[in-house]
């Protein structure tokens, strides 16, 4: 199954509450830039400038029962799970109130149903072994892994496809394609499509191409509630990397960062709703320069193993 929302159409106009959301994600991941080239966090540090709206769409699809798997590159994951840039800030700079003590940094989090790692391919196994838990104990509930098109790649993720595909567990597999893997271009990492991995296994599989939120949930929900029923799923996002892959480190050529920019969401969602996006953009970019002033100045964390 392959649905693909048209990049040229004028971009339909979000709910307040999707858009502010992911303008809080730009706005954090834009901080925490600022932040790192200052010499304020502890760590090493993935943004996810430019995928703000795959987590956000994927929202209202989760429930609080399900297991979110998230990555190096997750704190949009993360915001739009629990909306506490103010925990997240706290981990990444080891400040008091941090989520995990300020021992996980950007990339390790816990936190109820959700766990990021920075171990690329580890958490698909790991998803598929409490899939199976849930499918005997919490019928229903599912297991969402995020991952991208460079991990795809990871072993694991076969050995797990394949027992996923087999037990028929409820996990759904969310891969957000930026085309790039640190500074390998998936033309030369990837043989084939996601699609075509998939099917080999007998999973379904949606291509997801735009930022239209209601469109994008309405065409995964009913798949989303099938991977409850166990018909696992992965769902694939056409995303663009906006930044570079953790800091300084881009490595792609002037044009290509130019046509990442050209496909940016927020660039066009812009040029065709301007008063919404000046409105909720300056909202949430006062939230985040408040909310990193406060956690600049509370004391270090303290992480106790009780
Ligand atoms: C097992 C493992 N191998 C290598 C790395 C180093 N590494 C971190 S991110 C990354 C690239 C991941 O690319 P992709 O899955 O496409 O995600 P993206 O960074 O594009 O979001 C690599 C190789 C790692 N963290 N873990």
């Amino acid at each position: 199954m392959t649905s693909v929302l048209d990049r040229a159409a004028a971009p339909s106009r979000l709910d307040d509450a999707d858009l502010s959301l992911m303008l809080l994600i730009r706005a954090f991941e834009l901080k925490l830039l600022d932040l790192y080239g200052r010499g304020l966090l502890n760590g090493t540090t993935h943004t996810c400038l430019g995928q703000e709206h795959v987590p956000v769409a994927m929202g209202p699809l989760l429930g609080p029962a399900d297991h979110v798997f998230s990555n190096h590159r997750g704190h949009g994951h993360y915001l739009a799970r629990f909306q506490d840039p103010e925990g997240l800030l706290a981990e990444i700079m080891g400040r008091e109130g941090a989520v995990c003590g300020g021992v996980g940094g950007s990339q390790h989090i816990r936190r109820d149903r959700y766990l990021s790692t920075g171990v690329q391919g580890e958490s698909l196994p790991v998803a598929a072994g409490v899939a199976l838990h849930l499918k005997r104990a919490e019928p229903g509930g599912l297991a969402c892994v995020y991952i991208g098109d460079g991990t795809f790649g990871e072993g694991a993720v076969y050995e797990a496809l394949n027992i996923i595909a087999l037990w028929r567990l409820p996990v759904l597999v969310v891969v957000e394609n930026n085309g790039i893997a640190q500074s390998t271009p998936r033309g030369t990492h990837m043989a084939g499509t996601i699609g075509g991995r998939a099917a080999a296994f007998g999973i379904g599989h949606a291509l997801v191409e735009g930022f239209d939120l209601a469109a994008i949930r309405g065409r995964l929900g009913p798949l989303v509630a099938r991977v409850r029923q166990g018909t696992p799923l992965v769902a694939e996002f056409v995303t663009h990397r906006l930044g570079p892959h953790s800091k300084g480190d881009d490595t792609r050529t002037a044009r290509e960062l130019q046509e990442a920019r050209e496909g940016d969401w927020l660039g066009r969602y812009r040029a065709a709703h301007r008063d919404q996006v000046d409105r909720l953009e300056h909202e949430a970019r006062a939230w985040v320069d408040a909310v990193a002033e406060e956690v600049a100045a509370r004391p270090p964390s303290r992480w106790t193993s009780s």
